[in-house]
């Protein structure tokens, strides 16, 4: 479903994307491509962060992990999920853990990892960039 009419389906038009009416913290564009509702609160859909174990090359150290979900019938958005030590340097996330198939109909469940361990950064920003192509 293109943004138009998905934003037509809530009696929105365009122009609207920026907007957060349901003050969910999630604009409508935001809402759109993880597969919220610009009428109901989302906060379920806000990204999770989350310090993980796990084991890169052999060695095993703590990463932060983001999870977020993915709207599949959303069509011309990217989800960039990026990372920055200092907010003005960005890196986009590329190392995927998961991406599945959501317990809610018509969302994948994505979680991706920081590409250095957390040891190795005295602060850690993560973000999850949206923007229509
Ligand atoms: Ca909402």
């Amino acid at each position: 479903m293109s943004l138009t009419t998905w934003l037509a389906s809530y009696g929105l038009g365009v122009g609207s994307e920026l907007t957060d009416l349901d003050h969910d913290q999630l604009t409508v564009l935001v809402e759109y491509a993880l597969g919220g509702s610009p009428a109901s609160n989302d906060v379920i859909l806000h990204p999770g962060i989350t310090l993980q174990e796990l084991s890169v090359g052999g060695f095993v150290d703590a990463y932060a992990v983001m999870t977020f979900t993915r709207n599949n019938a959303a069509e011309g958005v990217i989800i960039t999920p990026e990372a920055s030590q200092d907010l003005v340097s960005l890196q986009e996330i590329t190392q995927v853990l998961t991406y599945a198939p959501s317990a809610q109909v018509g969302l994948d469940l994505i979680s991706v990892r920081v590409a250095d361990p957390i040891s190795s950064n005295t602060r850690l920003f993560v973000r999850l960039r949206v923007e229509t192509k």
